[in-house]
């Protein structure tokens, strides 16, 4: 597929360019993204020239505070803001600029596997000067993102938001804000390449990480800076809003290595979405979201300028940004103290499913055990690493609940492509996710509903847990070799 239903790039033109905080308030949806809207409504997907081209490239980008050079979407962090509407079709032709073989994963999105860009389970990385076109249907509404999927690339700048709108959006709001958390190190203390490889080389582990929320140790590496919407504290995103406005906040945990304490001074919130899946409405201070979840909330904002602070759990350092809805008031100062940061926090055992996303019981279940090996820098999925996975086999049409007991003494955040599972909460049905944090010496399951036939990546999307072993594979049917990599 190429060529003509791409309209020769008419779908970059259509992009509305917004830089900057102020522009930002010029529009009610995009905070200081650009934006590309790339869906074709259900009966219009024949309408030609429709589309958008993401170009991988290396670039020197302001973080706020400082310039860094790193691998970036478009030449900006994050990458742009993809909205669709569900049942719609997302076009993306990926251009890869880069020096090194890339792809792009849509996080979260049940997703036709030939564009889940899970290289080598999946399809084959796009290599440098190539170009690949990403084109499926988004069935389900959310808040979801897109990243690289290849080695370290996801602590680059190689990510951005994915918004699937809803057409009969039950939710009553008057105005919506995408925030991206992310830890950040290119540039700074070297590459994620270069970290990875000081991980690997030593077994002497910064055991000060520690967060009695995340049971214990809590991360692997001390990001220098934590952003917020490309943002470091001391330039921070503005949300610029009116008093009395009712905003639905789209909150996307994109770092590598940082579970993040989220909450809005002088505001509680109605968290309605995990995962991009309706649940609740559980109204809490604040929330904890590890790498690779999203959560949705509400809230009514109140009169001034409030900050919006994420804790880097652990690292004794936070992402910070400001939701302004006065023009007078005085800015909150990055070092603020948020007090709804210890009040109550939301816990998986809050989000109730709606009744239309239970799964079917689960005929059978497996046991998947989190390992550590004792070098302290291999992660294993039943005493299995990435280069002889565990592959767990599924047919077409069952349901299996998988038990994730985790005997390591780290948490991790565990990732299945191509679906959503539904986690399980004592002896009832939870919320609909596709991420889930696991902490030590905890068991959780997990039920999943094999409709979706392909080779799944389930992995720790601790980015530097993955790279150290932490994948294995949910596979249909007997094991091929051309499951293995697929070309396109
Ligand atoms: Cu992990």
């Amino acid at each position: 597929m190429n060529g003509s239903a791409w309209g020769s790039g008419e779908g970059v033109s259509r992009r509305l360019l917004f830089t900057g905080t102020f522009a930002a308030a010029a529009s009610a949806v995009t905070g200081s993204f650009s934006e590309a809207a790339v869906a074709d409504r259900p009966g219009r997907a024949r309408r030609p020239g429709r589309g958008m081209a993401l170009r991988a490239k290396p670039a020197t980008v302001s973080l706020g505070g400082r310039k860094v050079a790193t691998w970036t979407y478009d030449g900006m962090v994050p990458g742009p803001i993809i909205r669709a509407t569900a049942g719609g079709v997302v076009r993306a032709r990926l251009v890869n600029d880069l020096p090194a073989e890339t792809t792009v994963h849509w996080h979260g999105i049940r997703i036709d596997p030939r564009m889940d860009g899970a290289p080598g389970y999946t399809q084959a990385p796009t290599k440098p000067g190539r170009a690949f076109d990403y084109v499926f249907k988004v069935p389900d509404p959310g808040t979801y993102f897109y990243h690289s999927h290849v080695g370290t690339q996801l602590d680059r700048g190689l990510y951005g938001p994915l918004v699937v709108a809803d057409p009969h959006e039950p939710l009553g709001y008057d105005e919506e804000f995408v925030v991206l958390l992310d830890d950040w190190l290119d540039g700074v203390d070297g590459t994620p390449d270069d970290a990875l490889r000081r991980l690997n080389s030593t077994t002497d582990h910064d055991d000060t990480l520690r967060s009695t929320l995340l049971g214990g140790v809590s991360a692997e590496i001390r990001h220098p800076f934590h952003l917020i919407n490309g943002r470091m504290a001391e330039a921070p995103e503005v949300f610029n809003s009116r008093p009395g406005r009712v905003v639905r906040f789209r909150v996307i945990n994109a770092a590598a290595d940082t579970a993040y304490r989220v909450a809005l001074g002088g505001h509680r919130m109605t968290v309605t979405h995990a995962d991009g899946f309706p649940c609740g409405p559980a109204t809490v201070d604040a929330f904890l979201i590890g790498m690779g979840e999203r959560y949705d909330f509400v809230t009514r904002l109140g009169a001034g300028a409030f900050p919006l602070v994420a804790l880097a759990e652990g690292k004794g350092a936070r992402a910070f940004a400001i939701v302004r809805t006065t023009r007078t008031a005085r800015r909150p100062s990055r070092d603020v103290k948020v007090p709804e940061l210890e009040r109550r926090l939301l816990a998986y055992a809050d989000l109730r499913p709606r009744r239309a996303d239970a799964l079917p019981r689960p005929s059978r279940t497996v046991t998947v055990t989190l390992g550590m090996r004792p070098s302290g820098n291999e992660w294993t999925l039943n005493d299995r690493l990435a280069a002889d996975p565990l592959r767990v086999r599924v047919e077409k049409g069952e349901t299996i609940r998988i038990v994730m007991d985790n005997t390591s003494p780290m948490w991790h955040p565990m990732h299945l492509h191509g679906h959503t599972f539904q986690v399980r909460v004592g002896d009832r049905r939870g919320p609909r996710k596709d991420t889930v944090n696991i902490k030590p010496r905890e068991r959780l399951s997990v039920d999943v509903e094999c409709d979706n036939p392909g080779e799944w990546m389930f992995h720790c999307h601790n980015l530097y847990h993955q790279e150290q072993g932490m994948m294995g594979v949910l596979g249909y049917g007997p094991p091929s070799p051309r499951n293995r990599h697929m070309t396109h």
